[in-house]
């Protein structure tokens, strides 16, 4: 069963995309926690940080590569943002399809609240 993002990947579903090569895309979070707020996803359907591989050490620094470039053309390279990957139930990872979060363009405040 293809994830939401394989389908959007596809085409097969509408999303606002900032950038696109055939190893990483990326494209506008449909319920934006900041200003600025997009999803950065390996074409290759890894579930979770947890099944990175070693072999793909190139694609998932290559992510990085991606968000640092649409940070700098969002206008947020100077104060700064946060990128961030919610892996399985206890990281309140919601789609099965690797993505890390680059989020920006107001104070983000502290990151974990107090329990
Ligand atoms: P996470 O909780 O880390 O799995 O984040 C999933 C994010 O995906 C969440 O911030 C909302 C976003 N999202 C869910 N469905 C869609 C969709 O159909 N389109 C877009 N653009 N974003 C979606």
């Amino acid at each position: 069963m293809p994830t939401l993002f394989e389908k959007i990947i596809a085409g097969e579903l509408p999303a606002d995309f900032v950038y696109r090569d055939d190893r990483v895309v990326a494209f506008r979070d449909i319920h934006p926690q900041a200003p600025v707020h997009v999803l950065v996803i390996p074409v290759k359907p890894i579930p979770t940080a947890d099944d990175i591989e070693d072999g793909d050490a190139e694609l998932i620094g290559r992510m990085f590569c991606v968000a640092r470039d649409i940070a700098r053309q969002e206008g947020l390279a100077e104060d700064g943002y946060r990128l961030i990957i919610n892996c399985k139930q206890h990281g309140g990872q919601e789609v099965d399809h690797l993505h890390l979060h680059l989020v920006g363009g107001r104070p983000l405040g502290r990151m974990l609240q107090p329990r």
